[in-house]
């Protein structure tokens, strides 16, 4: 909107000073919004801790492990597991947006990485050989920073 101002007109003087005012009125808004994903971002992040320990098997065979991933965790994200059974992972990706499963063996060596597209379930089959702790996670930008991943224990089989 372009305003024309006309000197020595008062009226004009107070439509721009309306004007004005409506436009720190939208700032402060937008500042406020800003707070509020600031506040909702670190609400998640506290939300994201660890979870009750999930045991799977041993199976002497395959396991299946439902699990869902969202923006931004995965449940459950603490596993335990026997070495020698072979995981199946039933991955459902309840969000809006792409994530991934990335796994990394006990040693830190990245094992595989895994699509998860946005609404779809994914299957990923993995035999864990060694006992110790493997990390999961989403690669994307900051995913695992907001507290999307897990951490599985590999278990000596009884
Ligand atoms: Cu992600």
């Amino acid at each position: 909107m372009k305003i024309e101002i006309k000197r020595g007109d008062p009226q004009n003087i107070i439509a721009l000073g309306r004007e004005t005012d409506r436009r720190m009125t939208m700032e402060k808004r937008s500042k406020g919004f800003t707070a509020v994903c600031i506040g909702l971002l670190l609400m998640s992040m506290a939300c994201a801790g660890q979870q009750p320990l999930v045991t799977l098997g041993p199976a002497k065979g395959e396991v299946t492990l439902d699990m869902k991933a969202s923006d931004f965790k995965f449940e459950p994200n603490n596993i335990k597991v026997f070495k020698g059974d072979v995981i199946v992972f039933r991955v459902e990706n309840t969000s809006g947006s792409n994530h991934n499963f990335t796994l990394k063996d006990a040693q830190g060596r990245l094992l595989q990485s895994t699509a998860l597209p946005s609404k779809e379930t994914v299957e990923i089959r993995v035999a864990l050989a060694e006992t110790g702790i493997y990390e999961f996670y989403c690669d994307k930008p900051f995913h695992s920073g907001f507290g999307m991943k897990g951490r599985i224990e590999v278990s000596e089989s009884q």
